[in-house]
């Protein structure tokens, strides 16, 4: 067994949407648990540790203005493999060709913006997962 923790966030787009209900809904139909979950605003500071490794991108600004444009919510979810697992459900990176029956293959689409607007973020490693936890739930 490897129980698993990893970090989600519903980007602005996605709360603008109205579908925190249904991103929500779809990471329990999988069968994960949220074991904790928060409505809030990010700052720049907490961005720019959270995106680390994009920094000097050309999206990276961007980015972060996209993600400082309305509330976000940030959720911790458990399961065996639920990193894998949510990232396989969220869809690849690129709304437009992301799978049919995925989060942002269902939901999202190009929008003609500089950054790529597409609902989510999950971790893509269990390293990942435990620093960006920290970062958005320093309690846990
Ligand atoms: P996140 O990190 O948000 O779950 O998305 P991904 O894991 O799928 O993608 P990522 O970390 O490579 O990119 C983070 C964030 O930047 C946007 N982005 C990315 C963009 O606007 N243009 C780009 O070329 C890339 C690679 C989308 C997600």
């Amino acid at each position: 067994m490897t129980i698993e923790r990893t970090l989600i966030l519903v980007k602005p787009d996605g709360v603008r949407r109205a579908l925190i209900g249904e991103i929500i809904r779809r990471i329990e139909a999988k069968g994960y648990q949220i074991v904790a979950l928060k409505s809030m605003s990010a700052d720049r500071d907490l961005l720019a540790q959270h995106y680390a490794e994009h920094q000097g991108k050309p999206f990276f600004e961007p980015l972060v203005e996209f993600m400082l444009s309305g509330p976000i919510v940030a959720i911790v979810a458990e399961g065996n493999r639920v990193i894998e697992g949510f990232r396989s459900i969220a869809g690849t990176t690129d709304p437009t060709v992301a799978a049919a029956g995925t989060i942002r293959g269902d939901l999202a689409r190009d929008q003609g913006t500089t950054v790529t607007q597409n609902l989510v973020h999950g971790s893509d490693s269990p390293e990942s997962a435990t620093r960006e936890i920290s970062i958005f739930f320093p309690e846990l």
